[in-house]
């Protein structure tokens, strides 16, 4: 029945008239908003987590990797490393009050935690600023006490102060309201150590150097021209993943600061993303693709602790801009590019390469061996009422 979110500014489930002008649904002043947090229940208090601190990044990081996402069979468990809670949490823009704890008073242990950072959301025509939260988490024995309403009420209070409005998330959980719908596929590069742990049965009917043969992948990549990116592409990645992200009906807008720390791997810290261009003969970028790292926790197995797990994040190609649009040639340009990624993930040392149902994905998730999974994500704006963005051809040149 929604008890909290049905208090909260965001579309009901089942309001499926079309919205004539899309915008915020509630407009307030930061007059409005409270100075001071909502009180907890007894014996629990607000902090601020510094994650500049070691020591604070890691009871962040304590907290998510005991009780953070699990899937259905709860045989995995999200293991983020500290360096990729500051990659996802500490981008430009960010601040430390939008980093919140709940700690026992007694104890200090930190028993709950949300985050979000600022993100400037092109949905349609319109600019919208967002704080997108991620990182909800708490504590296993402090389930049911209806805190999550609390926390997500402090990180839109929070917000609010800075004049922001509106909140991007996304769940595995259907609530009030998505405005998309997507589902995980996965792609096995080490097939073997998936089925040890239970991630890839063997199909009935196969065996296992069949599926070890059906998913082997070459040494060496095959796109001409294909390279690690450097600083020196941040203006031209950044021109054209405007482009190519202006294809579609949201996607957030990237600065050349943003696209610095979104895409390149920072000197002296263990490597969370991947970023490659495709330079051509005349020294012109064309291509652009980029993954990240998060590791899973193997829950209960005897051979295997963690999964490293690859994640398709964006990409961009000129092919997918070309007057008019030429579909079979994108189609042909982005299965040589993912190739690649999975050849190059395979060096990295991923077991296995994750990318969801949306941009052009739909044009070689089939074509590269990647099977659709059990999980789904559906993605929430707050406070914002908009048309419903239908999965993979969300794009002005249907597929
Ligand atoms: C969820 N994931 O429906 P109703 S994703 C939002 N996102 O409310 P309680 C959620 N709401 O139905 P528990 C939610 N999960 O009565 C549950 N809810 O209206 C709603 N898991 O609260 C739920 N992390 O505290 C119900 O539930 C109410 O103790 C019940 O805790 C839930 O980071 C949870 O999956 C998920 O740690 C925290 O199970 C806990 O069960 C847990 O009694 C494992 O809560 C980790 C996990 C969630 C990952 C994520 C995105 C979060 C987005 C939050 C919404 C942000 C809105 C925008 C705000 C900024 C706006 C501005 C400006």
């Amino acid at each position: 029945s929604y008890k909290f979110w049905q208090t909260q500014p965001v579309p009901k489930l089942g309001e499926d008239e079309k919205v004539i002008e899309e915008g915020p649904l509630k407009i307030q002043t930061v007059e409005e908003v409270s100075k001071d947090p909502q009180p907890l229940i007894a014996g629990f208090e607000w902090v601020t987590m510094d994650l500049n601190s070691d020591e604070e990044m890691k009871e962040v990081y304590e907290l998510l990797n005991g009780h953070y996402v699990e899937d259905d069979e709860a045989m995995f468990r999200f293991n983020y490393s500290p360096a990729i809670l500051r990659w996802a949490m500490m981008a430009p823009g960010w601040k430390k009050e939008y980093h919140v704890g709940v700690r026992a008073s007694q104890s200090r242990k930190l028993v709950a935690f949300i985050s979000a950072v600022p993100v400037r959301l092109r949905v349609r025509d319109k600019i919208v600023m967002c704080s997108e939260v991620n990182f909800l988490c708490i504590h296993k024995k402090l389930r049911g006490k209806r805190l999550t309403p609390v926390l997500i009420k402090e990180v839109t209070r929070i917000s609010n102060l800075d004049r922001i409005w509106q909140g991007l998330y996304t769940a595995g959980i259907v609530l009030p309201k998505p405005v998309s719908t997507c589902r995980y596929f996965h792609r096995s590069i080490n097939w073997q150590k998936l089925n040890d742990c239970g991630f890839s049965p063997l199909p009935a009917g196969s065996k296992p150097q069949f599926q070890i043969r059906k998913y082997a992948l070459p040494e060496n990549t095959s796109t001409k021209g294909l390279r690690a990116m450097t600083e020196k592409d941040l203006d031209v990645v950044v021109s054209l993943l405007k482009r190519y992200l202006g294809r579609y009906d949201m996607a957030p807008e990237f600065t050349k600061e943003e696209a610095h720390h979104w895409f390149l791997p920072k000197p002296k810290t263990e490597q969370v993303i991947w970023s490659y261009v495709v330079e051509d003969n005349n020294k012109n970028i064309t291509d652009f693709f980029s993954f990240f790292c998060v590791e899973s926790s193997i829950i209960n197995n005897a051979k295997h602790n963690v999964l490293r797990v690859a994640y398709l994040f964006y990409y961009a190609s000129e092919t997918g801009l070309q007057q008019p649009f030429d579909k079979p040639a994108l189609k042909t340009r982005l299965n040589g590019l993912v190739n690649d990624a999975l050849i190059l993930a395979k060096r990295h040392n991923f077991d296995v390469f994750n990318a969801l149902t949306l941009m052009d994905n739909a044009l070689f998730l089939e074509q590269q061996k990647f099977g659709g999974g059990d999980g789904q994500l559906h993605y929430y704006l707050f406070n914002y009422k908009m048309n419903h963005i239908a999965g993979g051809v969300n794009k002005k040149n249907q597929l």
